[in-house]
């Protein structure tokens, strides 16, 4: 339809996102960083809260769109730190509309190269424009995006990035979670260079046929059709050299690596190169899998004690650093665990590489969480992005054991073929490793009982019998009606108890109930066999906008510590203990 002759873009314009959407940034234009020289681009950026959105509406980003006087004045904004949430400012809190972020760098560009930006997550769409171009937009607040610039980068250069923290329906997760959607660049953000041709993309695997005698290599190169790729692994007296054609190389060898394993965190120095540009990175190589209700880890039965975790922490929130990452797995491994659910969306980047150090098994999810809109296909594809993003990132990371495709959904047909399509997604992009889900209880049949089951390897179930159920003497029954042909992990259990408050084992919201509870759980859970793990909820009392009674004050208090991540509940003891006898 003819624009009206008063027609003003910048006022009128209700499409006015529409425009920056045709142009995503998504898991086929994700770079492989593993070992790459990065300029870091993290430190003071000048912010804005753009109530209005007028930096969308209005192209604040091009600076000179709409004549004077201008509305923005990106180098006088106040500038905060890059990585962190603006939750964290204090007006900002409950802030979830849009942010503008901008910060100038110099670069000196060499004949021949190619340059890269790297976002290692912001949440949750997130516009790049550099120079007063528009590059490109990216959905999903937890993984990982790159953008070239190789035709845009100058010598000095103007950065600018609007962050969309809105929730919304049409979104993975949606409008509604039980937990704190933090927003902004809250994670690291850097440049990097490449040659013409690089290596876009590795995996970097044991072959997992019960033998451990075998490595698979898989590898994508962009920029150079047909070549020869070299693979070392110096301490086991590797060098391959693997012919590669439409940019795409693969092979299978012979080699015995030390098995890594919780107690034998074993990594090998591994490089990948092309004529001018190499991947490098430190991996472990381990078999796991499933053999009717039993996970084999390295062919040995494993029982996976473990814990959930939310990325929530005290003054950073989901910034999380090193040292926030090592601590969690510390907290774990004092409870007795090898095995954490990082629910319910990709934790940092680090997470697994620490944990591949320190011998933590881990469960990775992608936050298709309770009734995201599953009739939508442009959801489905945001869900099926952030899956592969999530998959390319981390499946070189051997603590990475199981791909979870979602938690707590109904079952749905628009569900089930949703979902279905997920799994199978995951299965095709790394057959090595098992897929789950977080599955609820059917709770007329009193089982778990899910038609998503038939598509996992293993089954994820939430119960919360003795709190949200109250009648605990319903979970033997579903347990004993439970009988599954496949492993079962109870992904969550729990009840919430405030830290301090002290009473009865009766009186809810005590540290004494909550302590009875969990020994009412593992008393059951002991009796049924095909249950092969547990991950309770959870480790740390975490933020939740949802839950303001007098115990809960804005927090989801069911962590077995505190939201300050240090003082210890009553029941963190009983879960040790429990942990100490399973073997
Ligand atoms: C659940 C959800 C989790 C919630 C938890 C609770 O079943 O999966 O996200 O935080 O229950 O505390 O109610």
């Amino acid at each position: 339809m003819a624009k009206s002759e008063n027609f003003t873009a910048n006022i009128h314009e209700r499409n006015f996102r529409a425009p920056f959407e045709r142009t995503k940034a998504t898991s086929e234009s994700l770079v492989a960083i593993d070992g790459r020289k990065e300029v870091s681009l993290d430190g003071d950026w000048h912010f804005i809260a753009d109530w209005y959105e007028t930096a969308l509406r209005a192209d604040w980003a091009y600076e000179n769109s709409h004549g004077e006087p201008a509305d923005f004045d990106w180098d006088a904004w106040p500038t905060v730190k890059v990585p962190s949430c603006w939750n964290l400012i204090p007006e900002l809190k409950y802030f979830e509309g849009l942010g503008g972020y901008m910060r100038t760098f110099p670069f000196t560009k060499q004949e021949g190269q190619r340059v890269f930006l790297q976002f290692e997550g912001a949440s949750y769409r997130t516009y790049v424009f550099l120079n007063h171009r528009y590059l490109c937009m990216h959905d999903g607040g937890s993984t990982p995006f790159t953008v070239e610039i190789t035709d845009r980068v100058e010598n000095e250069n103007r950065l600018m990035v609007l962050v969309d923290g809105r929730r919304s329906p049409e979104r993975v997760p949606m409008d509604n979670t039980d937990w704190f959607l933090y927003s902004g660049l809250y994670r690291h953000v850097g440049l990097f260079t490449t040659r013409s041709a690089f290596l876009s993309d590795w995996f970097v695997r044991l072959v997992h046929d019960g033998r451990y005698d075998k490595i698979a290599v898989d590898f994508e190169v962009n920029g150079q059709r047909e070549g020869i790729a070299r693979l070392a692994i110096p301490e086991l007296h590797v060098t391959k050299d693997i012919p590669f054609h439409e940019g795409k190389g693969t092979l299978v060898f012979e080699a015995r690596p030390e098995l890594w394993s919780p107690e034998h965190p074993k990594l090998y120095e591994v490089s990948l190169s092309i004529e001018g540009d190499t991947l490098r990175d430190h991996i472990g190589f381990r078999e796991i899998r499933t053999e009717g209700t039993s996970i084999l880890l390295n062919g040995k039965r494993i029982f996976l004690k473990g814990i959930s975790c939310h990325e929530d922490y005290p003054l950073v929130g989901k910034s999380a650093s090193d040292a926030t990452v090592r601590q969690s797995i510390k907290d774990a491994k004092e409870l007795g665990a090898v095995f954490m659910r990082l629910a319910h969306y990709p934790h940092t980047r680090r997470f697994a590489r620490i944990a591949d150090e320190e011998g933590m098994l881990l469960w990775e999810e992608i936050p298709v969480y309770w009734a995201i809109d599953f009739s939508s296909e442009a959801v489905y594809q945001d869900a099926e992005n952030q899956l592969k993003e999530l998959i390319r990132r981390d499946k070189n990371r051997c603590s990475v054991i199981v791909w979870s495709v979602g938690n707590e959904n109904e079952d749905t047909d628009a569900r089930l073929s949703f979902m279905s399509r997920l799994a199978t997604k995951a299965k095709e992009l790394d057959p090595s490793r098992p897929v789950s889900a977080a599955c609820l209880v059917n709770t007329t049949k009193l089982k778990i009982e899910d038609r998503l089951m038939a598509y996992l390897d293993i089954v994820g179930n939430n119960e919360y019998y003795g709190w949200y159920n109250k009648d605990f003497t319903l979970l033997p029954k579903i347990l004993g009606n439970s009988n599954l042909n496949k492993p079962v992990i109870i992904t969550e259990f729990g009840g919430g108890a405030r830290a301090g408050y002290h009473g009865s084992k009766e009186t809810m919201w005590t540290e004494e109930y909550q302590a009875e509870l969990y020994r009412k759980q593992f008393a059951m859970q002991a009796q049924c066999p095909f249950i092969q793990g547990c991950t309770p909820w959870i480790l740390y009392d975490f933020q939740s906008p949802r839950r303001v009674n007098r115990y809960q004050e804005g927090y989801n208090r069911k962590g077995l510590i505190d939201k300050d991540h240090k003082t210890r509940k009553l029941a963190f003891q009983v879960v040790q203990e429990a942990y100490s006898r399973i073997k």
